[in-house]
């Protein structure tokens, strides 16, 4: 039976049904997307958090206003790295700052005046954005209206997201009402001056610790225009104009494939999923889309030249990595996109887990994955404990929370959702990835804890 139930699972019996092992000749798909059990501490966000950090967020022209507690808008400020072009998109944090007086009387008014006050300040913003949180959205304040009258107020585009952080059993909501909201409202108002037929989108792309300008550099190379990203180092207006794209390719195919199945029932955009992570993938990726535009001669001269400049840099870390073993825990994507990568480098994937997959996540995992990899759904911090020391990882690619789990079980870790010295993404992207490992793996405070995993060592703060 590929479901397995862990030690520390035996009074949350539920989470049984979150956790298996990959087996292709009986393929499981966990329970999941589901609310989680009460007394299970998830790790996962909210939906607010969905619409405000992944989607909306790194529109690199526009005001972003959090109506809520001060609280709610914490994160927006330079605490991802979606890096842009852009003079305000980082330096400033718009919120709404709701008081105990605004949650009895309401809150549209202050919103109303904020919107006026914050477009006064940067008149260089080409439209705003308003989010409603949790308590703002149970007192009942209507952004729409607002949105509406400010709009009028101040001659330019006010976006409402309505995605209060309770609304979805995960971040997974948000970016599903951030794609409908942009798509409703924005895509489609403004018109392509100059249309190629070699213009594209690439969907799910958030320029972290920039992506982005890697993939620009890479799919102009190979004749191809990018009309937008969405939504890293986006600008309002091409948002507008991306329904003239010929093709959407999808890379996070969580958060946006939203977007690009709405694109396709409205304007007819084909769209393919791709990973652009890793070197067989990239090739496989970029040699489907060279058969969609009839340029795989360029593409191929590409895939040669990029591989030349990066093989010999990649040779000492593939030495150095080789048949070490890794476990992931992401969203969801970057675990089915970096089995192949890691394969590529030589790394064996023993564990995985998710905050928030859905079915077709896990369809890919199971796909990708070798026989015999431990899958948690939605992971809570004593499992991934366990696993932790149950499969003895050398390297555990997290993110900020739980590498200091890691740690204190003497594993080195890899952020992996904002990276180390990124960008990590195609072929210059790998170089950077491998190195980032080799430098975590490799580094020297690990000598000084002894031989891990032996039978009589122990973290030290279990002995404090
Ligand atoms: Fe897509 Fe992302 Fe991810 Fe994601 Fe995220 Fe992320 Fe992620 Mo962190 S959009 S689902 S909500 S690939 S922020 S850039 S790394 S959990 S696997």
């Amino acid at each position: 039976m590929p479901f397995v139930t862990l030690d520390c699972d035996k009074c949350i019996e539920e989470r049984g049904r979150h956790t298996y092992i990959t087996d292709k000749k009986n393929p499981v798909i966990p329970v999941c997307n589901v609310r989680t059990v009460p007394g299970d501490m998830t790790e996962r966000g909210c939906a607010f958090a969905g619409a405000r950090g992944v989607v909306g967020g790194p529109v690199k022209d526009v005001i972003q206003i959090v109506h809520g507690p001060v609280g709610c808008a914490y994160y927006t400020w330079s605490s991802r790295r979606h890096l842009s072009d852009s003079e305000f998109h980082r330096k400033y944090c718009f919120s709404t700052d709701m008081q105990e007086k605004d949650i009895v009387f309401g809150g549209e008014k202050k919103l109303y005046n904020a919107i006026i006050e914050a477009n006064q300040e940067f008149p260089e913003a080409k439209a705003v954005f308003i989010y409603a949180t949790c308590p703002t959205a149970l007192i009942g304040d209507d952004l729409e209206a607002v949105a509406k009258k400010a709009s009028k107020a101040i001659g330019k585009p006010v976006i409402a997201f309505n995605s209060p952080g309770f609304c979805g059993v995960s971040q997974s909501k948000g970016h599903h009402i951030a794609n409908h909201t942009i798509f409703e409202k924005i895509v489609g108002t403004k018109e392509l001056e100059d249309p190629t037929p070699y213009d594209v989108n690439i969907i799910g792309e958030y320029n972290i610790d920039g992506d982005y300008w890697v993939l620009e550099k890479l799919f102009t190379k190979i004749g191809l225009r990018i009309i937008t990203a969405f939504t890293g180092n986006a600008s309002y207006d091409n948002l507008c104009k991306m329904h003239h794209a010929k093709l959407n390719i999808v890379h996070c195919q969580r958060s946006a494939t939203y977007i690009a199945r709405l694109m396709k029932e409205k304007y007819g955009t084909p769209f393919i999923r791709v990973t652009l992570f890793g070197i067989t993938e990239t090739i496989n990726s970029l040699r489907e889309i060279g058969e969609f535009f009839g340029i795989q001669k360029k593409v191929e001269e590409v895939i040669e030249e990029e591989l030349e400049s990066i093989m010999p840099r990649l040779q000492f870390y593939r030495e150095k990595l080789r048949g070490k073993r890794a476990m992931i825990y992401v969203g969801a994507p970057r675990v089915w996109h970096w089995i192949p990568l890691m394969r590529d480098l030589g790394i064996e994937v023993v564990a995985c887990a998710t905050t928030f997959g859905h079915e077709d996540d896990y369809e890919k995992i199971n796909a990708r994955a070798d026989d015999g990899v431990l899958v948690i759904d939605n992971p809570n911090e004593l499992e991934l404990e366990e696993v932790i020391q149950k499969y003895k990882p050398d390297i555990f690619l997290t993110g900020l929370k739980e590498k200091y789990l890691a740690h204190k079980l003497g594993v080195p870790s890899l952020n992996s959702h904002s990276y180390e010295n990124g960008p990590y993404v195609a072929f210059e992207g790998l170089v950077n990835f491998a190195r980032d490992l080799y430098k975590s793996l490799y580094a020297p405070v690990w000598n000084f804890i002894g031989e891990r995993w032996s039978a009589k060592w122990q973290p030290n703060w279990l002995t404090l």
